[in-house]
This record gives C-alpha cells, structure tokens and sequence, in this order.
C-alpha cells in the first residue's frame, strides 16, 4: 500500500510526471488535443498509474497539492509545445471531486494559465458525474464561472457512474467523453452500438460534441467516424506518452 508519507516525499521531490495522450479530430485525423494523465516515478516500485494512488490522494487531501502541480505542468508544457506549432493544441486535465468542490480552485486555474501564457479557449476540465453530483447548484455557479474564463468543461466516463440526462441538459459544458466500455468491440455488441448511437445523436442535439475513448483498432475509429462521433481517443492512435515523445509525434495519426 501507498502510505501518505510516501506521497508527501513524491509530491516534494517532484517524483510525478505528466503524460499526454493525443485526441483526433475523427473527420480529418488530425490532433486538436491531448488528455494530461499523470504517472509517479516512485523510488521503488516503479512507474506507478493514477489507480495506484489516486483514490489515497484524495483520502488525505494530497490530491489538492498534485492537483495543482498536474494542471500548472499541463498549462506549462502545452504552451511551450504551441509556440513550435502552426495550429495550437488544446491540454485537458482530469479534475477530482475534492479538487473541484475546494473554494480556491478558479484562483489555481487563473493561475495557472497567467504563468504558462496558455490562452483559456485551450484548456478543459474533465469532471465525472460523480464530481457534479455531490452539490449541483455549487457546481452549477462554479462551472458558469469557468466558462466565463473561455475554459470549456468535458463530462467524462460519461455513462458508466449514476449518470442522470439532466447534467447533459442543465450543465453549462461543452463535450461529453464515452467511456470506452461502450467503445470497445463495438462492432461486436449490438447493445454498445445502440448506447453509442443514442448518446452522440442525444449529444449533438444539445449541442454538445463527443469524444469516443478507448479506440484500439481501426475497425473501430470507422465505426465511429460513421456515427458521426467528433473526437477519437485510443491506443490505436497513441498511449499516453511522456513530453518530449508528444512533442515528436506527427500532427496527422490515423
Ligand atoms: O492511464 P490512466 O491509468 O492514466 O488513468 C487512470 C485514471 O486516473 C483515469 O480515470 C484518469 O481520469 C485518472 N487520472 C489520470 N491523471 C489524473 C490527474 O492528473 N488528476 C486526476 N484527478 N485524475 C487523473
Ligand atoms: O477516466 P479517464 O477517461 O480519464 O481515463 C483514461 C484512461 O484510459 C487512462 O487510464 C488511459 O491510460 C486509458 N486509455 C486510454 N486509451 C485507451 C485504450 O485505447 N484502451 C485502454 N484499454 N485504455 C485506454
Ligand atoms: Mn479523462
Ligand atoms: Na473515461
């Protein structure tokens, strides 16, 4: 087990690392932008995954401390990229439940991006149902306030927690992420391609543009490109990759 005292040293010596993962546009195959996924060069165990020691993080409020170093990294590192770039690159960041929920959270986000330069319209929060349902008029006004910014807000793991269609309908967000659940072998399940089906038309009937996660074979970005899904997220484009790996990846991936 990952004990805090172990956490409080990664989080000092700065034993973290952030990971990108490239989203394409499904259309053209063209990378718009990245999903930031954090890994932990622990001392001795190794490269350690969020499942690790995320759910301790947030346990023992540490999560707030990581939290803020992942989304001024991402800020940072998306940035620098975008200065070597003709077409800029959108960074999303996942964002915890506690991470959301605490009153200074908007000042982290400001600063975040006054220090990076990373223009608003380039940064997305990625919150899960569960994070929108602890205090939906809190997250309601906090949300708003988000996208005053410029900031734009994607529903993840959409459809795997409690989801409730009023959060698509009352929430002020931009994207909604499929869970790769539904994704995966959709040519084979006729149930999963009938959820894939119902929710991109649901999606964009609120306006709301969908990125499909988990794509691992080809058979599956053409099934999606011809559901008219807007973003494609998978393996079968890249894993998640360090910095400087993104940084060599061709702009075109499909
Ligand atoms: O690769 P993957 O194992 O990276 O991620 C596993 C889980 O950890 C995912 O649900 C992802 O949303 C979450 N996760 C990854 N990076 C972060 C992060 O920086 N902050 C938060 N809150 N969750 C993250
Ligand atoms: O919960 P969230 O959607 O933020 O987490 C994304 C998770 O999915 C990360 O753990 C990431 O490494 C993983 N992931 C991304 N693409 C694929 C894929 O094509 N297949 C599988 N099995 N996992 C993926
Ligand atoms: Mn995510
Ligand atoms: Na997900």
């Amino acid at each position: 087990v990952i004990i805090r005292r172990e956490l409080q040293e990664a989080i000092q010596q700065q034993q973290f690392e952030a990971y990108y993962q490239p989203i394409v546009e499904a259309g053209s195959g063209y990378v718009c932008s990245v999903e930031t996924l954090i890994r932990w060069h622990h001392p001795t165990k190794g490269l350690l995954s969020p499942a690790a020691f995320m759910p301790i993080a947030e346990q023992t409020g540490q999560i707030i401390a990581i939290g803020r170093w992942v989304l001024e990294r991402a800020c940072h590192d998306i940035a620098r990229l975008n200065a070597t770039r003709e077409t800029p690159l959108a960074v999303a960041v996942n964002i915890s439940p506690m991470q959301f929920r605490r009153s200074g959270f908007l000042d982290e986000i400001k600063a975040a991006l006054a220090k990076s330069g990373l223009p608003p319209g380039l940064l997305e929060l990625e919150v899960t149902e569960g994070t929108l349902m602890s205090n939906t008029a809190q997250a309601v006004a906090l949300l708003n306030d988000v996208r005053e910014l410029g900031i734009s807000v994607a529903l993840d793991d959409f459809g795997t927690g409690f989801s409730s269609l009023s959060y698509l309908r009352d929430l002020p967000i931009s994207k909604v992420k499929l869970d790769r659940l539904f994704v995966s072998g959709i040519a084979q399940n006729v149930k999963n391609a009938a959820i894939v089906q119902g929710v991109i038309t649901m999606a964009h009937h609120l306006d709301l543009a969908v990125v499909a996660e988990g794509i691992e074979t080809e058979e599956e970005q053409l099934d999606l490109q011809q559901r008219q899904c807007n973003l494609l997220q998978g393996y079968f484009f890249s894993k998640p990759v360090p910095f400087d790996v993104l940084s060599q990846l061709p702009l075109l991936l499909n």
